[in-house]
């Protein structure tokens, strides 16, 4: 269950193959934008969040939210995420970890106070309570009267970033097991690395790699970080940074070299790719 330093295919080769539109779409704005970062908005009021949206939205593919930390959660804070990524060209992560039964995680992501499925791109969710609630979102997100067919998807928590993480071994397995058998909601993982073979075309799984930090190695709550470099040959395809950046002297001045290591990292692996393939 690992594939590091192994041949892989270009963003844009993997937006003309996936199947999956939202991959698609991720791909192509990486592509275009020649960037795979995430900023983690972990803000806890609208204004200071859409200020980031703004401010670093040139310079990321997907912007991540945590909107249950809004504790002015409104309509102007849809609609201005929503202007936002139209604006820049971001896809919108929220950073829910949907875990219940579901039934209970279908009225969590449809409708609902946050209204995930109105302006979230992707969610993410942890299978902690079985098959269940994968197969009640892809219900929800494949039913022929869901109003945003085609342009919602979502990613398992696979692993995480924390000292003494649970989610390891079955559990890890069992995400990448489940994850194929949902091809047209699941296109991806939060993990710390690839856990499938390299994307070759078919069950191309979109990883997030998480617990990124250019100048820190945790924090004092157990958080443990990589570099954005070590994420992407380890496998990843997009690197999730907060504290790193938001938190820094010059946020723009940190989002452009996060994005400049995560950017030559992918080349690089794409390079090494196209000379084992040469070969
Ligand atoms: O860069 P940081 O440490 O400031 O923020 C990391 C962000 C936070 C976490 O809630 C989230 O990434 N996260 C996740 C996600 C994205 O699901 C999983 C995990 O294992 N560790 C982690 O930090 O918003």
């Amino acid at each position: 269950m690992s594939a590091t330093r192994q041949p892989q295919l270009s963003y844009h080769e993997r937006s003309l193959h996936h199947p999956h539109p939202v991959a698609k779409r991720l791909f192509e704005v990486a592509e275009q934008k020649k960037t795979n970062l995430v900023i983690s908005a972990d803000f806890t009021n609208t204004e200071e969040l859409l200020a980031c949206a703004d401010k670093l939205g040139p310079y990321i593919a997907v912007f991540k939210t945590h909107i249950d930390m809004i504790a002015d959660f409104s309509d102007e804070t849809v609609t201005g995420l929503k202007y936002l990524a139209e604006m820049h060209d971001f896809l919108i992560f929220e950073d829910r970890k949907l875990v219940d039964i579901g039934n209970t995680v279908q009225k969590q992501y449809h409708g609902g106070a946050l209204r995930l499925a109105e302006w979230a791109d992707l969610v993410n969710l942890s299978i902690l309570s079985g098959d269940g609630i994968v197969e009640a979102l892809d219900q929800t997100i494949t039913a022929p009267d869901f109003p945003y067919k085609g342009e919602r998807a979502l990613l398992l928590l696979a692993e995480m970033t924390t000292k003494g993480s649970r989610a390891v071994g079955a559990y890890t397995e069992q995400c990448v097991e489940l994850a194929t058998a949902y091809p047209n909601s699941v296109i991806g993982f939060v993990a710390t690395r690839a856990l499938t073979p390299p994307a070759t075309g078919s069950g191309d799984m979109v990883v997030f790699s998480t617990g990124i930090n250019m100048s820190a190695e945790g924090d004092t709550l157990g958080q443990q970080y990589q570099t954005p470099q070590s994420a992407i040959e380890r496998g990843s395809e997009f690197v999730i940074a907060g504290r790193g950046i938001y938190a820094a002297d010059d946020p723009v001045a940190a989002a452009k070299a996060y994005r400049a290591s995560g950017w030559e990292a992918y080349v690089q692996r794409t390079r090494q790719g196209d000379k084992s393939s040469a070969a």
